[in-house]
């Protein structure tokens, strides 16, 4: 038997046909007719079959005592304790963050449980605040859209390509294929910016290794020569802002910006060539932009740039429903509705009282104000969020509730464990990077013992009296209020979507409007004291934390480790070998790794694959933030290497 239905990783969101042989799902295949797909998935989503049976919590499970064993429970008992703690917390004190890995119907009923019957503006989405809250904030204030606006096919039609940290060959394999097929078929030229040598970076015809955290002086220097060339369409000069842009990058020349991006002149020079001279270009931005502590301005200097170049916007989304997400209103500072100021007409769609108050992120829920109750669906912060020592002790402290699939690092600190359905095994909808909406489909049916979140939040909201604000029997019944309440939803049908046909949520620009970038430096610099510069960076065989890719037999087997990576000629002059244990510090913590030789890493740099438990990147991460969006400086960290008590400093 055959079953089509969509995957459960990034945000790109193929659908894929699940092979089953006596009931058991055997085989995940291509789709040939997926419009997102084109009949060519990744690996990981042809590898579903294997990760989706090993390993899963199967029943609700409760902790007495932290450090002790959980022990397992019925659903009413763990129900039961989860509510009583909900009813008797302060709601400034509750974080709920909700998951781009879950539907949308998922989100909305967490986001109703928590501003409409807890009363707590504390509600985030993970993948959302870790990856591209400064793109959405900087795609709003210049587009007025919290959404890329071009489309994937708009690759197709390209000249020139501008990929700023972001890595599709690994991590949009999907946008990659649409790449590589222009470059064959008309010869799409593409320029990266990313200081690490990255699979994408391979097939790049201007690869600009810059300094971390320097590109915003490389897209003013190439605004500077697009401006002088007056390589830009006539029209952009009404835009407002345009004058005082054209200002800001005045200084921005060739010197400037070969001397701060490390970049050499004559690569610089021909990349904006290049540019001048395309009729038709793109841009899209990944972590390497946004995971600074500059990263809004940089954003800026990018989108800018895009504007002037009336470039198609084909950045992707992180995970396969992170647009949804942000869109459901799983954001503190907005609502299903829209901005804050609509809390009235939400009070009266929900006929419940919304309070019009700004929450606090899922990084001040952590590190600013530590809550008494998380609320935490498919989410594992003991791993991906910055300064896990920290994470850690704040969930041991508190009463953690988390809804998950899989056991994770999380769970050793949880105080109830809600075992949840994948998104595979759901029904309900999507939004992808694209803001294509997509029914799963269900391709897998969930064991009996699962609930998912909607579910969990109804019952919730019955024990704590208020059922009939949570009246749903079926995930479609949620569709349709969704669809009535959320403005760029309005014009999707349910109707459509249940019946499996793709919808789009609103796309339209609503304006242009330059931002001029602030120059304030880097965000980090080499120290004597810690002389490297750190990183992270995604395999295209694992996925986040890894929880689900690493059950694959297949994905294990390729070569990447959890290992500290350096550039060959740095381990051969510093005399080391590959597989001796080295001591890595950064200003937060230190951490012993074998060392292993890679070429993607660029000599006075170091790398490490963030995926992988051994590691534990992020116990090295410093806390450090974009201060606007508070996204988690996770790229560019100085860093200390020792081997027996002695530094070793980058070979000149
Ligand atoms: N150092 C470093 N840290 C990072 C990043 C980085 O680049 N460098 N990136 C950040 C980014 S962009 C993100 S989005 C966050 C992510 O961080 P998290 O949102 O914490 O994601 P995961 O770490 O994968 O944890 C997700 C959990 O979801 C569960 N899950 C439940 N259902 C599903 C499902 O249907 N599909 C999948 N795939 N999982 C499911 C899995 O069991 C897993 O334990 O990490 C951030 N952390
Ligand atoms: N296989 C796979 N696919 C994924 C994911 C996954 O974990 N695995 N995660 C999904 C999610 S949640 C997200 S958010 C996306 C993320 O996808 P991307 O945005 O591509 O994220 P990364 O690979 O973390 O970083 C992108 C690039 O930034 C570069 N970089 C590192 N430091 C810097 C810097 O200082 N400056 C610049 N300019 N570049 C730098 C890295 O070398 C890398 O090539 O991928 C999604 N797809
Ligand atoms: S991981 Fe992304 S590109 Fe790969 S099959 Fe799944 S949705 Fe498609
Ligand atoms: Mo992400």
């Amino acid at each position: 038997m055959e079953k089509t239905g969509l995957c459960m990783y990034c945000g790109l969101g193929c659908r894929l046909t699940y092979v089953f042989e006596r009931g058991q799902l055997r085989k995940t295949r291509p789709l040939k007719q997926d419009p997102v797909s084109l009949g060519a998935p990744c690996i990981k989503g042809l590898t579903l079959h294997e990760v989706v049976g090993k390993g899963r919590i199967k029943r609700p499970l409760i902790r007495k005592s932290p450090w002790r064993p959980p022990r397992e429970a019925s659903w009413t008992e763990a129900l039961d304790l989860v509510a009583e703690w909900l009813k008797d917390a302060d709601p400034y004190e509750v974080a709920i963050v909700a998951s781009g890995k879950t539907s949308n119907e998922d989100v909305y009923s967490l986001v109703k449980l928590a501003r409409g019957v807890l009363g707590t503006p504390n509600i985030d989405n993970c993948c959302g605040r870790l990856c591209h809250a400064p793109t959405i904030l900087v795609l709003k204030h210049i587009y007025g859209i919290p959404a890329s606006p071009g489309y994937l096919d708009d690759i197709n039609k390209l000249d020139l390509l501008i990929l700023a940290g972001t890595n599709p060959a690994s991590n949009y394999p999907v946008m990659f294929n649409r790449i590589m097929w222009a470059r064959k078929r008309h010869g799409l030229k593409i320029i990266t910016i990313d200081p690490v040598k990255s699979e994408t970076a391979r097939y790049s015809d201007y690869p600009l290794a810059v300094r971390p955290g320097s590109e915003l002086v490389v897209f003013n220097y190439f605004a500077k020569v697009i401006i002088e060339n007056r390589a830009y369409p006539d029209h952009i000069e009404q835009i407002p802002g345009f004058r005082e842009y054209t200002e800001a990058i005045r200084h921005f020349d060739l010197e400037v910006a070969s001397q701060i991006s490390g970049v050499d002149r004559s690569l610089l020079a021909k990349a904006a060539e290049a540019i001048i001279s395309a009729k038709s270009v793109g841009v899209a931005n990944g972590m390497g932009l946004t995971q600074h502590s500059n990263s809004v301005e940089s954003l800026y200097a990018f989108y800018n740039l895009a504007l002037l170049l009336d470039a198609k916007v084909v950045t992707g989304r992180g995970e396969i429903n992170v647009q949804g997400a942000g869109d459901m209103g799983a954001l503190p500072d907005s609502l299903p509705t829209g901005a804050m100021e609509t809390y009235m007409d939400l009070s009266k769609l929900w006929d419940l009282p919304v309070e019009p108050i700004k929450g606090l992120t899922i990084t001040e829920a952590f590190f600013h104000e530590p809550m008494s109750i998380y609320m935490l669906s498919a989410m594992n912060p003991a791993h991906s969020m910055p300064a896990i020592d920290i994470v850690a002790k704040r969930l041991e402290n508190a009463f953690t509730i988390q809804m998950e699939s899989y056991y994770n690092e999380t769970s050793e600190y949880s105080t109830v464990i809600l075992p949840t359905p994948l998104l595979i095994e759901r029904d309900g909808t999507i939004t992808t990077g694209e803001r294509r909406v997509r029914s799963i489909g269900r391709p897998l049916e969930p064991a009996a013992s699962l609930r998912r979140e909607w579910i969990i939040a109804k019952k919730i909201a019955e024990r704590l009296g208020y059922g009939d604000k949570f009246s749903y029997e079926t995930t479609w019944s949620i569709t349709r209020e969704y669809t009535t309440v959320v403005p760029a939803y309005r014009d999707v049908s349910p109707i459509a979507l249940e019946k499996g046909e793709d919808q789009w949520a609103d796309k339209t620009i609503k304006r242009r409007r330059f931002r001029p970038p602030v120059f304030r430096g880097l965000d980090a610099e080499r120290t004597r004291g810690y002389p490297w510069i750190l990183t992270s960076f995604r395999s295209s065989h694992h996925f986040l934390s890894n929880e689900a890719t690493s059950k694959s037999q297949t994905l294990s087997k390729f070569p990447e480790k959890p290992f500290l990576y350096m550039n060959p000629n740095d381990i051969k002059c510093l005399g080391l070998r590959e597989g001796d244990k080295i001591r890595l510090c950064t200003r937060h913590a230190c951490k012993e790794l074998p060392v292993a030789a890679s070429t993607k890493v660029p000599r006075g740099m170091l790398g490490v694959y963030w995926h992988f438990k051994e590691v534990e990147y992020n116990k090295l991460v410093p806390i450090q933030f974009e201060t606007r969006t508070m996204t988690p400086q996770y790229k560019n960290v100085p860093a200390r290497l020792e081997i027996n008590g002695k530094v070793l400093y980058p070979c000149r």
